[in-house]
């Protein structure tokens, strides 16, 4: 039950994620960037946040917003009816690897594609986590999971590349236990008109805990042209997912103006 409390954004919901689960660091960026928004303006009701099936999914108990649990890989197809029915919502959806680029991988392609004016927010901890941990789209060659014993054999995509290729106008990629850094990504994302998407790394201290990997690599990245393709590509392309001794750059690599799905539904 959430509680009714329009000064904040903390809910009754027991917590159930695992003690110490960067979601938590996800949890808190996203309530400090919609408090801020609220500060700037925006009205609370206005925020509708919608999700897949998996720890992610369990986000919207825990903050006090309007919210729709949607189906495994449906979060998309959800947070775009929305957005169509009541163009002032801002539509956040928050997803998980296997949710997004497995299950529902159609609907993240289309929803880059027509450019609908959406938020995405993935928790990618690079395995089916709530399920005790299949291998998905982004988990490493060799990966050691309960539908793969012996190791994945298969290489991972670079979900950055598939947006950016998709046609998505706003990627951007966080770590989880980067807070503050994370915020400003999800206001960016926000405030953006067009279809963002934040990559977030999200160790899984269960199954898949990666912390030392990502902090050897990830840097900050500086400031680039966002609006070049060339450049983004580039930065895209600089750590490929695959396990080696690559930097991981995180930040936005690209942001461009385009008519959203729904200004060119409606003015047709
Ligand atoms: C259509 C469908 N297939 C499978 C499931 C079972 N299922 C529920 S949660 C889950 C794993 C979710 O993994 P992910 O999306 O990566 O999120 P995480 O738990 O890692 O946050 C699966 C396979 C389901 N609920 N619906």
């Amino acid at each position: 039950m959430k509680k009714n409390n329009l000064s904040n954004l903390e809910t009754y919901c027991k917590n159930t994620w695992c003690p110490g689960c960067p979601n938590f660091g996800i949890l808190e960026a996203t309530k400090r960037a919609i408090s801020e928004l609220i500060e700037k303006g925006i009205a609370k009701e206005n925020f509708v946040l919608t999700c897949g099936i998996g720890c992610h999914g369990k986000i919207v108990d825990y903050l006090n917003l309007n919210s729709f649990y949607s189906l495994h890989g449906r979060s998309l197809c959800t947070a775009q009816g929305i957005k169509l029915a009541n163009q002032n919502l801002k539509v956040i959806a928050f997803v998980g690897d296997g949710d997004i680029y497995n299950e529902g991988i159609s609907h993240l392609i289309h929803a880059a594609k027509r450019n609908s004016d959406i938020t995405v927010l993935v928790h990618d901890n690079r395995n089916f986590a709530l399920t005790v941990s299949q291998f998905t789209a982004t988990s490493p060659k060799g990966f050691k999971g309960s539908s793969t014993p012996k190791g994945s054999v298969e290489e991972p995509i670079n979900p950055l590349e598939l947006v950016f290729t998709s046609g998505g106008t706003f990627i951007a990629r966080g770590y989880a236990l980067k807070i503050e850094h994370l915020k400003e990504l999800i206001i960016k994302a926000i405030e953006h008109k067009g279809f963002s998407f934040i990559e977030v790394l999200q160790p899984c201290i269960t199954f898949f805990d990666n912390r030392k990997f990502y902090e050897e690599r990830i840097y900050e990245l500086p400031e680039i042209n966002l609006t070049s393709q060339k450049e983004a590509l580039e930065k895209i392309r600089e750590w490929d997912y695959k396990n080696g001794d690559k930097n991981i750059p995180i930040g936005l690599f690209y942001k461009v103006e385009k008519p959203t799905f729904e200004e060119l539904i409606f003015s047709s």
